[in-house]
């Protein structure tokens, strides 16, 4: 029997030529929006061309699956809460090496390209950095043709829309998925069922064997939506795994047969519940039973899941550590050491130790926060209503863990009580960090200094009881969203001098060093930077309505608000110019325009105030005559990944001004790097090895180090004092607390200057002259062009380090241990072939 016929119809399907796109796109409007030209939305127009892609994506995307499943190869399973992917349609574009023909085509169709793309609704399922470097993490493993999975939730509403009201941060919901989403395919085959509350039954079974029952107050099921991630220039396509919750069938019905419709009514709608949100909070998230729920919700269901491919292969469970290497995006999914071990001994019956030998070697843990208050920790009760048999896990691991770290520290009960997995001051907690530290076996923290300090400070005791389990793996960025897709003109220029081979080998940027002397390349990367002002300025102009010089330097800070990130320190200086402006004293020899951006937590009153404050500090600078043309600030409302595509190519000087000690390791500093932005920056995160490698000369340092931040501490640090010694500051001080940036109210900006009077617990003040000097250093660097020009050159020519393709490297070589996989692509007809033997 031939299927000769039909195998043709399908190649037609996926040919990337120009002709046979236009027909996919034309095809897809009117069979899957069901529209003609004369009534279809951009939004129909968006979806035809998502799905003309998909349809290019999938060939890769099974081939992927059929070479992993036949080599049973070893895979990196990421479990993470969030995944901050931004776009796919221009992503995938790049990836499959078509992004210029679909252009063109679309423009032949009469269509705006750009336009289209903007339809997309981002799928913001992250907070910032820890979500987004997920993300990253993911394109590089692909890329490096790595058996990966990432496993998640899938959040019905993403990170909230931000809007600002009268210089106000205004919360809208998400609602990314009310187009439906043409990236991902529901697999309801692979559902998992997921357990919570009620009790144990503890007894022994007929080999004398203790044997527990766990017999849950309700059950939801998890469906995975699975969305292709694909390598860049390869044939691989892995996958992103993200589960939603769903009330079971099965349970909904007994309930409604006992009579009580309403109940089961309220029992769907609960556990639905649990998919719904992400919780906005970008540092610490205190004590909510549903957050709790929606990590055991995930763990559980992907462990499963890897139980499933493990016997889908024929892999003894025994084997799992050796097919899984499993990654703990921070804490969040750290309940899975307690349920892979109820996998193991309860469900699967293997002994105690073999279980916990089999856990540790799978799981690796990454920590990704400094701050104290942002340690994880479940109220006790709480915990044991939730997952009652997961308490007795995590009990049982700490008692035998204690018992083994007293016999190292002999008499140090003060340290056991430290190690222990249960906080016992005052109110009992389940401390996540410690058991993710116990339950692995190798930790990370994201930054050089970070490591150090994870191993001096914050996980010192762990450190002690085991060295071996610690190493860095310095955070890195994509560069194909990050520069090829962000920054077209840059990465064509660069292309042109060096050749294309840094979209994969991000160390080859060096090229560029040989060139930095070169008068014509110099002015061509002077061109570029200009040309993505001048858009950013347009943008800027039809948003906002706001006009940007795109001749002024463009000074950005952008990043979640809070209190460590310091973007009060960047205001006040600003505040402190237009002073300086004011009274004709030595003003800056160039003219700045100040770019902010960011969310704060809904719940962050102080956060929301410095918006509030850098919105009213932006509305009364730009609008006064003596000043607008040397100063404007502009804050740029719903920061997000497509935002930040923007933002990132238009930056002349990045701001990195975090209080030293604080900031794990930051990835937006990588993302202006690469872009050809010089950065301000304090000796904190990866801000200290950026400035190695691109050289102190090519780097503005400025403010106390995290020792010397320390030592202040320690002897006493009185802000008002500062602020005594230091007139300028004081002026600036005084300026807003006359209520000049508030239509004369006094009161309005009180609780921030109070804070930073009374408090500072971030070092605002101390830090304040030392950041003013600093940025008098940068504009003199700035007048100088052709200095800066070659400045801006060197900082991306050495910027090769933060690849993410480098640090998904280190974590292969230290802690995964897989191996690439590459694909060769199964044809139509190999698959037809199968079907019709
Ligand atoms: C960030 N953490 C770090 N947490 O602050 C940043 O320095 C680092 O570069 C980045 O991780 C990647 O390593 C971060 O983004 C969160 O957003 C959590 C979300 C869930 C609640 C707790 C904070």
């Amino acid at each position: 029997m031939s299927a000769q016929p039909e195998l043709e119809l399908q190649a037609e399907r996926t040919s990337l030529s120009k002709e046979a796109l236009k027909r996919s796109f034309l095809d897809n409007l009117f069979y899957i929006q069901g529209k003609f030209p004369a009534l279809a939305t951009r939004v129909d127009y968006y979806m035809a061309l998502a799905y003309t892609v998909r349809d290019r994506m999938l060939q890769r995307w099974i081939s992927t699956a059929a070479a992993y499943t036949a080599k049973g190869s070893r895979t990196v399973a990421y479990l993470s809460a969030e995944f901050l992917m931004g776009p796919h349609l221009g992503n995938n574009l790049l990836s499959l090496g078509i992004h210029d023909e679909v252009r063109q085509a679309i423009g032949e169709l009469g269509l705006n390209f750009d336009e289209l793309l903007a339809q997309e609704d981002e799928p913001g399922l992250g907070n910032g950095g820890l979500g987004r470097l997920a993300a990253c993490y993911l394109d590089s493993l692909a890329t490096l043709e790595i058996p990966a999975l990432g496993y998640g939730i899938r959040y019905e509403f993403g990170i909230f829309q931000q809007e600002i009201a009268e210089g106000w941060q205004v919360e809208r919901t998400d609602k990314w998925l009310r187009y439906g989403n043409p990236w991902e395919i529901a697999r309801p085959e692979w559902v998992q069922q997921v357990k919570f509350g009620g009790r144990t039954e503890h007894s022994l079974d007929e080999h004398g064997r203790r044997s527990v029952r766990w017999l849950p107050g309700r059950i939801v099921n998890g469906v995975p939506y699975d969305t292709p991630i694909l390598g860049y220039g390869n044939n691989t396509a892995n996958t992103l795994r993200l589960w939603r919750a769903e009330a079971p069938e099965a349970f909904d019905v007994s309930t409604f047969n006992r009579g009580d419709y309403y109940g089961a009514v309220q029992q769907k709608i609960t556990s639905e519940n649990l998919s719904k949100i992400l919780y906005p909070n970008d540092e610490q998230i205190q004590g909510k039973e549903l957050r709790l729920e929606q990590q055991y919700f995930f763990v559980a269901c992907s462990l499963q899941d890897m139980l499933r491919i493990l016997k889908v292969q024929g892999i003894p469970l025994e084997n799992f550590h050796r097919k899984f290497a499993v990654q703990l995006n921070d804490t969040h999914p750290a309940i899975a050491v307690a349920e892979l071990m109820r996998l193991l001994v309860d469900e699967h019956g293997l002994r105690w130790s073999d279980a916990w030998s089999i856990t540790r070697q799978t799981f690796a843990y990454t920590n990704h926060t400094l701050l104290p208050e942002a340690l994880e920790q479940w109220p006790l009760a709480l915990f044991g209503r939730v997952l009652p048999r997961h308490l007795e896990i995590v009990l049982e691991i700490n008692a035998r863990f204690l018992d083994e770290a007293r016999l190292k520290f002999l008499g140090d009960e003060a340290r056991i009580a430290r190690l222990s997995l249960i906080n016992e001051h005052g109110e009992r907690y389940v401390r996540m960090a410690n058991l993710a530290c116990v339950g692995c076996h190798a930790i990370n923290g994201v930054a050089e200094l970070h490591s150090e300090l994870l191993k001096q400070d914050v996980l010192r005791d762990f450190h002690a009881l085991w060295p071996e389990k610690f190493s860095n793996k310095t955070n890195g960025i994509t560069p194909r969203r990050w520069l090829m897709l962000a920054n077209p003109r840059l990465s064509r220029l660069i292309t042109s001098w060096i050749g294309p081979g840094w979209t994969r080998d991000l160390a080859q940027l060096r090229g560029l060093e040989r060139v930095v002397d070169d008068p014509d390349f110099c002015s061509s990367w002077r061109d570029v930077k200009h040309s993505n002002k001048v858009a950013f300025a347009r943008y800027v102009q039809q948003e906002l309505g706001m006009t940007l010089d795109p001749h002024s330097m463009f000074d950005v800070l952008v990043k979640r608000i809070h209190e460590y990130k310091r973007q009060h320190l960047s205001i006040l200086h600003v505040v402190a110019l237009y002073l300086r402006l004011k009274d004709g004293r030595d003003a800056d020899p160039v003219p700045r325009t100040f770019i902010y951006g960011g969310k704060a937590a809904p719940g962050y009153r102080m956060a929301k105030l410095m918006i509030k404050l850098i919105n009213a500090v932006s509305s009364m600078i730009n609008r006064d005559p003596a000043t607008r043309e040397r100063l404007r600030v502009v804050f740029v409302p719903n920061f997000s990944v497509r935002t930040g595509q923007r933002i990132y190519p238009c930056a002349d000087l990045s701001e990195q001004v975090s209080t030293a000690g604080k900031e794990a390791s930051g990835t937006g500093n990588m993302k202006f790097t690469l872009n050809g932005a010089l950065t301000i920056g304090t000796l904190d995160g990866a801000n200290i090895e950026i400035r190695a490698e691109v050289g102190a000369e090519n780097f503005f340092l400025f403010g106390l180090s995290a020792a010397e931040v320390a030592a202040l501490k320690a002897q006493g640090y009185s802000p008002a004092e500062v602020c005594r010694t230091q007139p300028q500051l004081q002026e600036v001080i005084d300026l807003i607390a006359s209520g000049f940036f508030a239509r004369g109210d006094s009161e309005l900006f009180r609780p921030l200057l109070d804070s930073l009077l009374t408090h500072d617990p971030y070092l605002v003040l101390a830090d304040f002259a030392a950041y003013a000097d600093c940025q008098r250093v940068v504009a003199g660097a700035y007048a100088d062009r052709d200095r800066w020009t070659r400045m801006s050159i060197l900082n991306v020519a050495r910027s090769g380090k933060f690849s993410a393709d480098r640090a998904v490297r280190e974590y292969l070589d230290d802690i995964w241990g897989a191996a690439p996989v590459p694909v060769r692509l199964i044809s139509q007809d190999d698959i037809a072939g199968k079907l019709l033997q």
